[in-house]
């Protein structure tokens, strides 16, 4: 079947061996907080403001040993090359106030993806904290408020800059906050202001472009603070470009009917790259795990033809707490791969000479005709190629996994 469809896709001039070679080399930074709903090792990990995961799934993992094994049972069955995203929230060893982590209190996530030849990414945490006042960080008017999230966010750069050097994978610190305002605000240029500043102050610190970038991640609304914002897209188009550091689009981030896919293109004219929380928003910011949908394909398809596979940094950002967490991580990772497979095996300049001739009908019917195109027989392949297992097969064992914990969970 692969030799078959080998030769229907050369017949639109792509060359399968060579996508499969693309493919291997995509990182997707595969993110920890599925599989423990953004509890974190530190207290109790009571999630009190900024986010929430809807869900009461049994046999959540808790605490560094469960979720790594948990995460290893995950990586079984995502074939290819693979991130861990981290939160600060997650702090392995010696744990520390979040505003002072240092690369210690992560060493342990450095040795974890050292053993597995796996980069890692960071996140500060700046969400269920009593640090966040009235539920404002890094825009809140008290200086005390401010800068201890400055403190942290710098912190957080010096362990991503770790994360880059010693693992030989260039780092992401991704910087997102919950700030905004339930009602109509009265002044909204006073705390992006703040913002503005807080972040600059953030950035001051010195840090070796080579080995990490950092991102700034915009919001549309929240609940709790539907009206307003601080840190809107906008906000951080203009920030991220004026800074040379890079926008993080998260696809649940804009208004349900905003084309996420259409950004990239623009964000690439101006930026030097750009950053990814790839999420599927039902309705509103809602985290569900990814589909194979039309807004995943199209995220792919411009990644592919914008040639930015290489240069972005594509993270998952989804918590799903009402069903098996390790087969939620497969579902949404496996889907992001076979997005960009399916992307890879476009006939791109094809399609891009039909829309320069003007000739729209047959662009249409090629891009249906190529929907139907072999490539689950491709996908099976590259499953087989990098010793992962195929869609028939992974389910069944993670259901296993679950079996084989399910009594030390349900009585610790
Ligand atoms: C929240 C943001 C943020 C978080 C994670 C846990 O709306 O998407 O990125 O989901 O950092
Ligand atoms: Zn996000």
């Amino acid at each position: 079947m692969f030799e078959q469809a080998k030769k229907i896709y050369a017949k639109y001039k792509i060359d399968v061996n060579n996508v499969l070679e693309r493919l291997k080399k995509v990182p997707i930074s595969i993110h920890c907080w599925q599989l423990d709903d953004v509890s974190g090792f530190e207290d109790d990990g009571k999630l009190t403001g900024g986010i929430q995961a809807t869900g009461n799934y049994p046999y959540k993992a808790i605490g560094f040993k469960e979720l790594t094994n948990d995460l290893d049972e995950a990586l079984k069955y995502i074939p290819g090359k693979k991130k861990i995203n981290l939160h600060a929230s997650y702090q392995a060893n010696n744990i520390v106030d979040r505003r002072d982590i240092t690369p210690l209190q992560f060493e342990p996530w450095i040795k974890y993806a050292k053993e597995r030849g796996l980069g890692l990414d960071f996140n500060p945490t700046i969400f269920s904290s009593p640090m966040l006042k009235d539920g404002l960080s890094l825009s809140s008017p008290e200086k005390d408020v401010r800068d201890y999230w400055i403190k942290h966010c710098q912190n957080a750069i010096k362990v991503t800059e770790e994360f880059g050097k010693t693992l030989g994978q260039k780092s992401l610190c991704n910087i997102w906050i919950p700030d905004g305002l339930k009602d109509t605000p009265a002044d909204r240029m006073g705390p992006r202001k703040r913002l503005l500043e807080s972040l600059d102050e953030i950035i001051s610190v010195p840090y070796d472009h080579n080995v990490m970038d950092i991102s700034v991640e915009s919001k549309v609304f929240g609940i709790g603070v539907e009206s307003y914002t601080v840190g809107s897209n906008e906000f951080y188009l203009n920030y991220a470009a004026t800074r040379n550091i890079l926008c993080l689009l998260d696809t649940g981030h804009f208004h349900p009917t905003e084309n996420v896919a259409d950004k990239i293109s623009s964000l690439l004219l101006f930026n030097k790259s750009l950053a990814f929380h790839v999420s599927r928003p039902v309705r509103w910011d809602s985290d569900h795990v990814l589909r194979l949908n039309d807004d995943l394909q199209d995220v792919a398809n411009e990644l592919v033809k914008c040639n930015a596979l290489d240069k972005a940094y594509i993270g998952l950002d989804y918590f799903d707490a009402s069903i098996n967490r390790v087969a939620a991580l497969v579902i949404g990772a496996r889907n992001i791969l076979k997005a960009i497979l399916i992307a890879l095996l476009t006939p791109w300049d094809y399609l891009k000479e039909l829309q320069d001739n003007y000739d729209h009908t047959k662009l249409l019917a090629i891009q249906e005709e190529i929907k139907t195109l072999p490539w689950a027989v491709i996908w099976d392949e590259y499953c087989k190629q990098m010793n992962c297992y195929s869609e028939s097969e992974w389910f069944e064992l993670v259901m296993q996994y679950e079996k084989n914990i399910k009594e030390m969970r349900e009585n610790r």
